[in-house]
């Protein structure tokens, strides 16, 4: 059987004195707490689900930097003023360029399509602001390499927003992977299936709806949906080396809310996909837009010499394990419920037993992102712009197997 190396724990630290049976903390910021200014761009759902983390972080987590929502920036004036008000935003821009500019920023968070995410920034980096992407990095490895090359002759801290990792179930499956306990590791296997765009009444572009139009996202469920999953299964189970892979746009033509016309549909609303890992596992991955019932069922499984995990996002606290050191007339799939006190993060909320959802992932993430700011040699658990590179460059490897019919290498970042 493997050695079993001390399992890892997150690098933010509870609010809380203990972590096994939290209290609400009350770190209110004290005359040492310096603040860490954020301006965030695009006031989607993405922004929503950011300005949370923004206003949760500082109730819960213990870090040196307190994050505030010093400005929120949309093209749309009224809704903007309305997202300021109900996050309460300290002030508001109409225009990106103008909020990177400022003096009373720290921090951007860029919340909009995938094809505004280079120039921002780029920007941002000329203005010596830290970054807070969110996923995928860009629309391609071309524009992910100048945005890490900018970034890092910079030495400004960054982030990508790839959210699942921070679940405590996913995380907890990262370290028991790393303690080595699984043995040598078979396969990797990930779903991510939504069916909300089987309609073809659906546009093309708009709110929401620029995922499908592929000038705007890049791509379709791959650099939306299956970037996750590869996000993950990189950060758990290491490097994906080649890649061979089929993609199908179901629906050809939708009309473009920019023309009012039909126009050819160029994203792929469903890719299917065969990896090799550098440790010799074997991986199969597929997502879609048009598995009629599912929502969001993001699933993975990795098998082990020893044992096995898998998760899925509907039941998002918990864990399966199995465990072939049992006797054999006890083994079977337990699930854990991961919301005890030394389980990742669930700590740092409530008491034992009681669940965290989709909005907390983002919390965790924003936390582990203060703590790096803290500790800057603590070891890393957040994506930054090099690791999203990565997942961009698989990403494009599936893209270009998809269109080529054969095998293709995926670069290292
Ligand atoms: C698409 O429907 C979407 O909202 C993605 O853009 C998100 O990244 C994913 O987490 C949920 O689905």
């Amino acid at each position: 059987m493997a050695k079993s190396k001390s399992v890892k724990t997150p690098t933010v630290k509870a609010a809380t004195a203990t972590n096994s049976a939290a209290t609400i903390s009350t770190t209110a910021p004290t005359a040492s707490t310096r603040e860490l200014r954020i301006g965030l761009v695009g006031y989607g759902f993405m922004g929503r689900a950011h300005a949370n983390a923004i206003r949760q972080v500082p109730h819960f987590f213990k870090t040196g930097r307190k994050p505030v929502l010093q400005a929120v920036c949309g093209r749309d004036e009224p809704k903007v003023r309305e997202f300021a008000a109900r996050w309460d935003a300290r002030s508001i821009e109409t225009d990106w360029r103008k909020l990177v500019a400022r003096e009373d920023i720290d921090a951007v968070d860029i919340c909009t399509p995938n094809d505004s995410h280079m120039e921002i920034a780029l920007a941002c980096i000329k203005h010596g602001k830290m970054i807070l992407c969110e996923k995928p990095l860009a629309l391609n490895g071309k524009q992910g390499e100048a945005m890490v090359k900018a970034v890092e002759k910079a030495k400004l801290p960054n982030l990508v927003w790839y959210n699942y990792r921070f679940l405590p179930a996913v995380s907890l499956a990262k370290n028991i992977a790393d303690s080595g306990e699984l043995g040598k590791i078979f396969h990797y296997r990930a779903n991510f299936l939504q069916d909300w765009t089987i309609s073809t009444d659906l546009p093309q572009g708009g709110t929401g709806l620029w995922r499908l139009d592929a000038k705007v996202a890049g791509s379709g469920v791959t650099g939306d949906l299956l970037a996750h999953c590869i996000d993950t299964a990189r950060w758990i189970n290491g490097d994906i080396v080649a890649v061979s892979a089929m993609t199908e746009t179901f629906i050809k033509e939708r009309v473009h809310t920019a023309t009012g016309k039909k126009q050819p549909v160029k994203i792929d609303d469903a890719c299917a996909f065969l990896a090799r890992f550098a440790n010799g596992s074997l991986a199969v991955f597929e997502s879609t837009r048009y598995a009629r019932g599912h929502k969001a069922l993001y699933t993975f499984e990795i098998n082990g010499e020893h044992k096995s995990l898998a998760w899925d996002l509907h039941d998002l606290n918990r864990l399966s394990y199995f465990d072939h050191g049992v006797p054999s007339d006890r083994r079977g799939w337990s699930s854990i419920h991961c919301t005890d006190g030394d389980h990742p993060y669930a700590g740092n909320w409530w008491v034992p037993g009681l669940g965290l959802g989709y909005e907390h992932s983002f919390v965790h993430g924003l936390a582990e992102f203060l703590g790096a700011l803290d500790d800057p040699k603590a070891p890393r658990r957040f994506p930054d712009f090099r690791h999203a590179l990565g997942t961009q460059y698989v990403c494009d490897a599936v893209l270009e197997a998809a269109r080529t019919q054969k095998w293709v290498k995926v670069r290292t970042a």
